[in-house]
Formats: C-alpha cells, structure tokens, sequence
C-alpha cells in the first residue's frame, strides 16, 4: 500500500503546529519520512482545518515550489496538496507527479485541465465547500453512496478535461464537510466508493474522528496510534493508499499485518538508520485497464448464441521492491501473461453474470500467490438494458486468503 507522508509547509496546521514552515525544516522533514518509508511525500502550502483562512497563491506558491524542488530532485514522488490550478502547473513543473486536490475541482476546475496537460495524477477529495462552514453542508441520508455519486461527478469533470482514469485516484475526504459520525460511516461504507472501480487514498491522520474512539483530549501519540490502526483497516478494505503524518507507526503496523497474513516480512528495514529504506515496504500496483474480450456470457440465449465485447480493468496489488532491486522480471508479475490468462477465462465458458465472471478472473488473479490484492471491474457496455446507458460494470476486490468482498454494481 502506498503511504502518503505529509510535509505540510504551513504555520497553523492544527496537526503540526507550524513546526515545518522553514523550507529547510519541510525539505529535511520529507526527506525524514521518505527514509521512513513514504512512498509518497504531499507537500502543502495552506492549512484546510476547520475555520481555516485561505492564503493566495503567490503565498503557497512560495511556500511550497522550493519544497517540492528539492524534494522531487532527491528522486522523491511528490503530491502538492492544493485546490489551486495555478498552484497545481508551477508544482509540476517543479517536479510533483501528484496533484492532491480536497475540493476535487469544484475550487478551481481548471485544475483538471493542468492535470491532462501535465500527464499528473490527481487525488480528487470529496467536498462540499471551503472549510470555513464545512460543517453546515454535513447532511445525509446515506454517507456511502452520497459520496460515492457526488465523486462520480468529479470523475466526469475530470474526463471532459482529458484526464485518463488510470490517473484518478479517489478520496472520500474524511472530515470534510463530514461529521466525526459522518466521517465514520463513510469509511463503514467504503465499498461504495471502491466500487467505482478507482484508487482509493484514505487520510484519517490526527483527525477528529478519532476522538469518538480515544475521546476528545487525546494527544498526538495517542492519535497516531490510533491512525496506525486505521491504516491496517484501510489496507484490508483494500484501498490504494493512507495519508499519514506519523509514517514509522504505518510502516510498523502495516508490517504486523504482512506478518498476519503470511507475507514475507522486511523486519525493520523501514525504520529510519536501517538499510534499505526508503521503498523497502515496496508494495505497487500493477493496472491493467481495458482489457477488451469476446465473451458468450450472459443470462440470454442470444447473449450465449452471438457474444459480445467485454472489457476488464484489473488493480494488482504485490510486493515490488525486489524487482525495482533486480530490474528483472522473473521479480514480478508479467501483466502480458496475466492479460492471456484473463482473456482465456473471458473467451472460454460462459457464465450467466458478470458477477461470477469477475470472481473467476479474481481467483485466477491470485493464483500466483505473490499477488496480496487483486480488484477486478468487468464492464458489459453491450449488456442488454432497454434504457440508454454508458456502461454497466461489477467490481470484485479479493485478497489473498481471505473471502471476496466488496462487491458492487455501477452503471457509467
Ligand atoms: N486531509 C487534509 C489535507 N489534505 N488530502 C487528502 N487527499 N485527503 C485528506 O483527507 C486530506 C488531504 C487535512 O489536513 P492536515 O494536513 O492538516 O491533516
């Protein structure tokens, strides 16, 4: 899973106190969590607490572009965490890949459209205003698949601007314009959000959330603690990614659960002095996105009789740091010999659901145990529905050893 080390370049994150606004202090602060075993450093310039004061442009300009420099000459993989389109372009001229946006383009859609032109990534965070009255959009009826609909809007957006889905990744925002309860159900309800068949990047790290569990006076020892505890649930809810402040209690706790499942363990390489840092957790994702094969499946005669073209997207999950080490192939899985061996699954029995079809490529997914997770989209843009549709698709996300889970059906 990758862990997102926050290097916030502000003097009043509730979460920091202010202690890295120097840019020496954040540069030496990234470097420290890199070591740590960040797998991605998030540089930001303006606090988004509650009742937070937004600063402009030229200010978290100069705040963050020397940061991030510096940060991306080490080799570092950077996200600038800004609403700002125009924060958004000089950063990745800089050197950020990641655009980690919290309003997901409802600030500045523009922001979209640096994205294409860059060829970045963008973390789209659900939101529904500026921080200062947050708390007054906070109404649902249903948290899950409000935010779930509400980020599908973004992703819309997001294509119209020239954005490929395989650069999206998806936050629910916790604690934007969400309660503590709020924020709570929806990660209960995470699977609606998974479902959409995207990254998904979780940031509970010190929120108030917390709170409810380790009540309201609890320290900062305390609540990353408590995020540690969180990314371990994260990472079963098989999400892309944790932003953390504390990265060594993520490292650790992610560690104890390899261990639990069985996974080679790196012992404490990770820690900061010990060898190997800064990529010895390694774990990455291999995406495997429209893959398009001819299938007979369905619950019709004719869909049995004349077939029709399915398309699968596959998010791999798997320890890389050997074959990043190595540079050999034989170190990691081959997507070409994984497309085949979809593709022989999706061109050869049928099966009435796409349901059933997408739990078959799963477990033949994971049949190379080196694979911890594996999500896996069956579109079926030619089903037969009498109405006008884009796309219909089931998601199946399995884990190595554990059951299926999180199962949803999406129509887009
Ligand atoms: N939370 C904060 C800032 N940026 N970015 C993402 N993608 N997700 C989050 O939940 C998130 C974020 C809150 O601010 P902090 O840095 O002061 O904790």
């Amino acid at each position: 899973m990758e862990i997102w080390g926050v290097v916030n370049v502000t003097p009043d994150s509730f979460s920091d106190g202010g202690e890295f606004f120097s840019h020496d202090a954040a540069i030496a602060h990234g470097r420290s969590l890199r070591e740590q075993g960040a797998t991605v450093l998030d540089v930001g310039g303006e606090s988004t607490r509650p009742g937070a004061h937004p600063i402009g442009a030229g200010e978290e300009l100069r705040r963050v572009l020397p940061v991030i420099e510096a940060l991306a000459s080490d080799g570092a993989v950077v996200s600038v965490d800004t609403y700002r389109a125009e924060v958004a372009e000089r950063a990745i001229t800089a050197g950020a890949r990641i655009v980690n946006d919290v309003s997901g383009g409802i600030e500045d859609p523009r922001i979209f459209d640096v994205v294409a032109a860059g060829d970045a990534e963008i973390a789209i965070g659900h939101w529904r205003g500026p921080s200062a009255d947050m708390y007054a959009t906070a109404q649902y009826s249903r948290v899950g698949d409000e935010v779930a609909a509400e980020l599908l809007r973004r992703v819309e957006a997001a294509r119209t601007a020239g954005v490929r889905d395989e650069q999206i990744i998806l936050d629910p925002g916790i604690g934007f314009a969400k309660t503590p309860e709020q924020s709570w159900a929806a990660l209960r309800e995470l699977d609606a959000i998974s479902a959409l068949g995207f990254r998904l990047l979780i940031g509970v790290s010190r929120k108030r959330l917390l709170t409810t569990a380790l009540g309201d006076d609890a320290s900062t020892g305390r609540r990353d603690l408590a995020t540690a505890v969180t990314s371990v649930l994260t990472a079963r809810a098989g999400a892309y990614g944790v932003r953390v402040h504390d990265v060594v209690g993520t490292v650790d706790a992610l560690a104890v659960l390899d261990a639990w499942d069985g996974a080679p363990v790196a012992g404490s390489t990770k820690v900061p002095g010990a060898a190997g840092a800064p990529d010895a957790d390694g774990s990455g994702m291999i995406e495997l996105t429209g893959l398009r094969v001819f299938g007979h499946h369905g619950v019709f005669d004719f869909e049995r009789e004349n077939g029709q073209e399915f398309v699968i997207d596959l998010h791999i999950s798997l320890p890389m740091a050997q074959a990043a080490r190595t540079d050999d192939v034989t170190d990691t899985v081959h997507y070409g010999e994984v497309a085949d061996r979809v593709a022989a699954i999706v061109a050869g029995e049928p099966v009435n659901l796409i349901e059933t079809l997408a739990h078959r490529i799963g477990g033949a997914v994971l049949a190379d145990e080196r694979i911890e997770f594996v999500g896996v989209t069956v579109h079926k843009p030619q089903a037969p529905i009498e109405q006008r549709f884009d796309d219909v698709s089931v998601t199946v996300m399995r884990t190595q050893g554990a059951p299926p889970s999180g199962e949803g059906t999406s129509t887009r």
